[in-house]
């Protein structure tokens, strides 16, 4: 459940909280833990993106992605659908906290 919170108001003014929906369906992190949210223009067209970190844990193997859906809107309400890793420089996804010093 996602909550609006007006933080230019004197007092927090929450609103009807909506799933947000990449192709219709909501999006739905699964068995990650902290997804942290952040809602800003990624790619510099004007229209806010949806970036949302997710923790990876494997055997040895600790870090975190960041999912990057594009909003295709053209303007209005966002329009996510479908999502990719951010990348790095050398073209990998970007990582945070990762130990892989064991692969
Ligand atoms: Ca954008």
């Amino acid at each position: 459940m996602l909550v609006f919170l007006c933080v230019l108001c004197t007092a927090p003014v929450l609103m009807e909280a909506e799933m947000v929906c990449d192709g219709g369906s909501p999006i739905v992190i699964g068995d990650y833990e902290n997804p942290c949210p952040i809602y800003a223009d990624w790619d510099g067209d004007g229209l806010k993106d949806l970036i949302i970190g997710v923790a990876l844990c494997y055997t040895d193997l600790y870090g975190s992605r960041y999912r990057y859906y594009r909003n295709l809107s053209g303007g209005g309400d966002p329009v996510f659908d479908g999502w990719e890793y951010l990348l790095g420089s050398d073209g990998t996804p970007l990582t945070t906290g990762l130990n892989n010093s064991q692969q």
